[in-house]
């Protein structure tokens, strides 16, 4: 992005003055404010880092997350919080979240309908802020070139929803969910978001003994019917994804896993228009690895989207710590690589800095590092495939399906008879190594 394109999204006020472009320096560079591996131009297995990746940044936690916690108050003054017009501080924010993308140089963002701005006493109140902030976020995104990956409704933080949104046991909050997702839907077409995303926080349980599961989720199925036929008769083209986590804040939420959805889905005759965004901090809640999310969703055909972010080995919440394991995600990047995986929905960083992170340039430094990490992965993943045996490796291991009987029964032909009449005719089959050790040792050959 070059500096007039700067200077036309930022307001009268830089919020983050310090701060030039950020600029790929190569991993020599001891400026802790450029690039080490992430070139946006740079072509790696015939694609760009830019179009691999479509990074997002995330409008929730890097402009409206002050670090509050259960324990104690947010930590970090925003500047527009000072100010009290809803919509004035709203444009501050835009202002703001404009200048650091820009100067960060990511290609979207995403946002949640009141992240924007905050949501009015009304349905009627909150549709008008909606209307005039995403009139101002059409031409800060006209200055900037900056698109919106994907948009999504808060339908889990205002009391209401407390029993579900679209599982609530009463109608008339549905509707509400209905009329916030309506007015979502019609801020991200507006924006031209290329995608839609539902995380249903509420939409679980916290005891089965009040709650009739069967209705509620077959609600939910009836509820994203409505939704996707709405948006579609809106002009939108794009993905709708389902986001699983599998508990936080619900005991239990029904769209635990990729493995679950990808069932609700099919069951509801959704999977012609919706699939998954993997997010790497609720697969390991649901005592998955971020990998074999993606696999599972991947191996359905129902892949598109990451929310970036990574857990503690620690503790078991979603701490949304931003990236920075390149083993994890050079085996997430191998998954995507083989797969061939279209990655609609991008990757966007759904991770804040620390509470005690109270420097503008954290925010910086945090999105810095997590973009170098999937470039460094990248590189790594795509030379694991192109120039080492662990493909080779791989297939080796499924070499007796390649030919007589093993082959039979991969196209469908035997019997269990025969599979009888195979084990009797042979000795004790020999004990293979599954050669576990070496295939880690490849991988990090390579990083
Ligand atoms: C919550 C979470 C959400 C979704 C969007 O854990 O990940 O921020 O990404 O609602
Ligand atoms: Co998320």
């Amino acid at each position: 992005m070059n500096t007039d394109k700067i200077k036309l999204t930022l307001g009268n006020q830089a919020y983050y003055p310090a701060i030039n472009q950020i600029k790929f320096e190569g991993k020599e560079s001891d400026n802790p404010l450029s690039f080490k591996y992430y070139n946006e131009e740079q072509v790696v297995g015939g694609k760009t880092m830019r179009e691999h990746f479509k990074f997002a940044v995330a409008y929730w936690h890097s402009f409206c997350g002050n670090g509050s916690d259960p324990f104690g108050p947010g930590t970090i003054r925003f500047p527009w919080d000072k100010v009290n017009d809803p919509l004035e501080r709203a444009k501050n924010k835009m202002d703001a979240a404009f200048e650091f993308i820009s100067k960060l140089g990511v290609p979207y963002y995403c946002f949640h309908d009141f992240d924007l701005i905050d949501e009015g006493s009304t349905i009627k109140e909150s549709e008008q802020r909606l209307s005039k902030i995403t009139d101002y976020a059409k031409e800060k995104q006209q200055a900037s070139g900056i698109k919106l990956l994907w948009g999504t409704a808060n339908v889990f933080s205002n009391p209401r929803y407390m029993n579900g949104a679209a599982t609530n046991p009463e109608f008339d909050v549905l509707s509400y969910a209905g009329a916030q997702v309506k007015n979502a839907l019609d801020a991200t077409i507006k924006l031209g978001g290329e995608n839609y995303v539902f995380w249903g926080g509420r939409e679980g349980y916290m005891s089965l003994l009040n709650t009739n599961m069967k209705k509620e989720i077959d609600h939910l199925a009836k509820f994203l019917h409505l939704a996707k036929d709405y948006a579609r008769g809106q002009g939108f083209r794009g993905t709708f994804f389902i986001e699983p986590k599998p508990m936080e804040p619900t005991k239990h939420q029904y769209d635990f896993d990729a493995a679950t959805v990808i069932r609700f889905l099919n069951e509801h005759g959704l999977s012609d228009d919706f699939k998954l965004n993997i997010e790497v901090n609720h697969a390991t809640l649901a005592q998955h690895t971020f990998q074999h999310e993606l696999q599972v969703a991947s191996d359905a055909g129902l892949l598109g989207s990451i929310d970036a972010n990574r857990g503690d080995y620690q503790n078991g919440w979603d701490t949304d710590q931003f990236p920075n394991n390149p083993l994890e995600v050079t085996e997430a990047l191998l998954v995507l690589l083989q797969n061939k995986v279209k990655l609609d929905g991008g990757i966007n960083f759904d991770a804040k800095v620390r509470r005690n992170s109270t420097d503008y340039h954290d925010l910086f430094y945090a999105h810095i590092g997590a973009m170098d990490v999937f470039a460094r992965s990248l590189i790594a993943a795509d030379k694991i495939l192109s120039d080492s045996d662990y493909l080779k490796l791989r297939e080796e291991r499924y070499a007796s399906y390649n030919q007589g009987k093993g082959k039979s029964f991969d196209e469908g032909k035997l019997s269990l008879v025969d599979l009888y009449n195979h084990a009797k005719s042979i000795d004790e089959p020999l004990l293979k190594s599954g050669k576990q050790e070496l295939f880690e040792n490849i991988i990090n050959q390579y990083i």
